[in-house]
């Protein structure tokens, strides 16, 4: 245990845990969409969010998984605030969670708000119709902003997440990493997983989930060291969610951590820095969280940006 105060052993312990995963097939691939995407940033901010929860597999020709109850809401509407705070966004999400500027309607609301005319055009009817073409024109002016990159298991995951910080990294300060998916701390490493689907006719079966280490640490150490990290805390013991949330602030050593409670995260969160805790609550149906938060967020992130240039000024 020792060895992990280490930083360099850190990234050691952190690579050899990679190679517990297969390398997603498309790496490469996503790295040339994100760096394309980056070019394309100029001088203004940047964020990447990441949205949803992973998939655990329990078989290699996967049948079976342990899954989340993510459901990518507070990471796609944080997309949109951003987007009208004009950063680029990177979204790195769930496959078939919520997205962006879709999540506002499901495809029957969608089929349902359509007819065709006489004349065989196709028509939208309110209500749906007003909020629709609000929601087409913000699409349309944001979609070049917006770059999304889908996972389904936690092994992807981590594959792009790094992969996707290594791009980022000479943003420096221009960078914010909004860590708001529901990432499984528990893994089934490839040499104790079924090669096929496990038959119940063998009888029952016992699970044994390894830890998966907390990838938080080399992140903010080294792979995006300049830039604004937030990560979110989730409890369903409201007791232990501050204290946890502070730990984890002092342990990997980044600039927020946002203090979620399962039943009420959409109407309540806490900001935890190391100077205070910040309370934001809605009560207010028409109105998002997403929107309060990602507003202080910002703002943090600016005068972050604010504070390292200064430095620059004086070195
Ligand atoms: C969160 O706490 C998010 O706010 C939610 C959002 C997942 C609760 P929904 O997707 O829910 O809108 O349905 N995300 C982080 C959860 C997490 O696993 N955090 C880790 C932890 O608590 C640290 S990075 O240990």
């Amino acid at each position: 245990m020792e060895c992990l105060n280490d930083p360099n052993i850190d990234l050691a312990v952190i690579d050899q845990f990679y190679t517990n995963f297969a390398e997603p097939s498309n790496l490469a691939e996503i790295r040339v969409q994100v760096d394309k995407f980056i070019e394309s940033v100029g001088t203004g901010p940047l964020v990447l969010i990441t949205s949803g929860g992973t998939i655990v597999p329990i078989e290699h020709n996967t049948v079976r998984f342990v899954d989340n109850f993510s459901a990518g809401t507070r990471g796609s509407a944080s997309a949109e605030y951003f987007l009208k705070k004009n950063y680029k966004v990177i979204f790195l999400y769930r496959l078939k969670s919520c997205e962006p500027f879709t999540r506002h309607f499901n495809m029957s609301q969608l089929l349902e708000s359509l007819s065709i005319s006489d004349s065989g055009l196709l028509e939208v009817n309110s209500p749906l119709g007003e909020k629709l073409s609000q929601i087409v024109k913000d699409y349309k002016q944001q979609k070049e902003n917006l770059l999304l990159v889908t996972f389904t298991t936690l092994a992807e995951y981590l594959y792009y997440l790094r992969e996707i910080s290594f791009a980022v990294k000479p943003l420096g300060s221009r960078a914010a990493l909004y860590l708001a998916a529901a990432v499984s701390d528990f893994y089934i490493p490839q040499t104790n997983m079924a090669t096929h689907k496990i038959q119940s006719k063998d009888g029952p079966i016992s699970l044994c989930l390894e830890i998966v280490p907390k990838i938080l640490r080399p992140l903010v150490k080294f792979w995006v060291p300049a830039a604004f990290v937030v990560s979110f805390k989730l409890e369903t013991d409201a007791s232990i969610l501050l204290d946890k949330a502070r730990k984890a602030l002092h342990r990997y050593g980044h600039h927020l951590v946002i203090a979620n409670e399962l039943q009420s995260r959409k109407r309540e969160v806490i900001l935890v820095t190391e100077k205070e805790n910040q309370k934001i609550t809605i009560d207010d149906s028409e109105m998002e969280i997403e929107s309060l938060i990602v507003d202080e967020v910002v703002t943090r992130h600016k005068n972050y940006i604010e504070m390292g240039r200064n430095v620059e000024k004086l070195i």
